[in-house]
């Protein structure tokens, strides 16, 4: 049992959020000292200001920062266009209708939505006022603090060891980057210490097995599947197994679907279901995994998936393509009036290696956003 698994049981002293409930606070600064030193955890937080353990924020310990400035240059370089659009519109001498008019413009076009866009724009607005300030070049300040603040909810670290097993189910549609991300977050965890089990619920590919061994350590992380047959089954026998064998975490990959096709999300339910069925708690997490550039449709899919599911929280991938960025304020403002509260983002990918999913960060991502 690694450093990374004290860790994580010392999170169970948090205690009052129940991994199957988002709740609306960050969990509280950890110190980064009770975390493992070299391995770029995923279950660490942005939100921990300055203690966010390895990959995360911090530059303190020393691993961690050539590794994080690199995968930033990533989400920058794969937010540039959106950023130098945005960045533009605070080239000028003056803060003017006419740069409000642009700045609209530019986060519509950054596929922020009509809805978050009129709620940045008026809250920037208020913040010139407050600041009195007079420069554009202080207004694009006073933006990327706006989008902070409205991402802020978002930012919220993924909890393992609450229960044993923690039952995590992952849905979005296909090619999302679901199985990339099982393998990518069960690698973290197995360097972690943690044993994890996984579920190869996507029956409908042959291939998605092998895909999953291919990103999984061999030695500790076994897979239960099936050729053909029922997901709900091998998501079932998946749980009874990992806790017969005592795993600390299970993950079941889904086949891709689509949100409009009916029978298949009756299907994912039935698998949610049935997961319930071998362990009263679970699953404790369903993911929603999303394409960064699929644009104003992903607020879609996340809208219809959680009407499905209850998701838990998210994982956004191919930031470091041709994403615009602007969906995560569509998804921040409309998690506002959730009533189950914000879906968190546990995860955002920035390519295709192992180093490549991150802990989301609401600042940082704004910063790319404007850079
Ligand atoms: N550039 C980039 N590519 C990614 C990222 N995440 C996944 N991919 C790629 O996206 C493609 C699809 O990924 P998969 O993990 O197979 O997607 P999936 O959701 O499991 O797909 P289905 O099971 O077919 O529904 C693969 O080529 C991945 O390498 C990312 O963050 N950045
Ligand atoms: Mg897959």
């Amino acid at each position: 049992m690694g450093p990374m698994f004290s860790f994580i049981k010392k999170k169970l002293g948090w205690g009052d959020a129940p991994a199957d409930a988002p709740a609306q606070q960050p969990p509280a600064p950890t110190p980064a000292a009770s975390v493992a030193p070299s391995s770029p955890v995923a279950v660490s937080s942005a939100a921990q200001k300055q203690a966010a353990p390895v990959a995360s924020a911090a530059p303190e310990p020393a691993p961690a920062p050539t590794e994080r400035r690199s995968w930033l240059d990533k989400l920058r370089a794969g937010l540039r266009k959106t950023g130098s659009s945005i960045a533009q519109v605070f080239t000028g001498t003056q803060i003017d209708d006419a740069l409000y008019e642009e700045l609209e413009e530019a986060l519509l076009m950054a596929d922020a939505g009509v809805s978050a866009t009129e709620h940045l724009l008026q809250d920037l607005k208020r913040r010139v006022k407050d600041t009195k300030a007079t420069e554009p070049s202080q207004v694009k300040g006073l933006l990327i603090d706006a989008i902070t603040e409205l991402l802020q909810p978002l930012e919220r670290a993924l909890v393992v060891g609450l229960h044993t097993p923690t039952v995590i189910m992952v849905a979005g549609v296909n090619g999302a980057g679901k199985t990339t991300s099982i393998g990518k977050l069960t690698r973290h965890l197995s360097e972690a210490g943690q044993r994890v089990l996984l579920a190869a619920a996507d029956t409908f590919r042959a291939a998605a097995r092998e895909q999953l061994l291919v990103w999984a350590d061999r030695n500790s992380v076994d897979i239960v599947s099936q050729d053909g047959g029922d997901p709900a089954a091998v998501a079932f026998d998946a749980v009874q197994a990992g806790r017969s064998r005592g795993c600390d975490v299970v993950i079941a990959d889904t086949a891709g679907r689509l949100a409009t096709q009916l029978h298949l999300m009756e299907e994912l339910r039935k698998v949610k279901r049935v997961i319930g069925k071998a362990m009263d708690t679970a699953p404790h997490e369903v993911l929603l995994v999303v394409d960064g550039n699929t644009g104003q449709n992903a607020l879609s899919q996340v809208k219809a998936f959680d009407e499905a599911l209850g998701l838990t929280g998210l994982i956004v991938t191919k930031l470091d393509g041709t994403a615009k960025g602007g969906v995560l304020a569509a998804i921040a403002l409309w998690s506002r009036q959730r009533p189950g509260g914000a879906v968190p983002v546990y995860f955002i990918g920035v390519g295709e290696k192992l180093e490549d999913l991150q802990t989301f960060s609401a600042r940082e991502f704004a910063q790319a956003l404007l850079s």
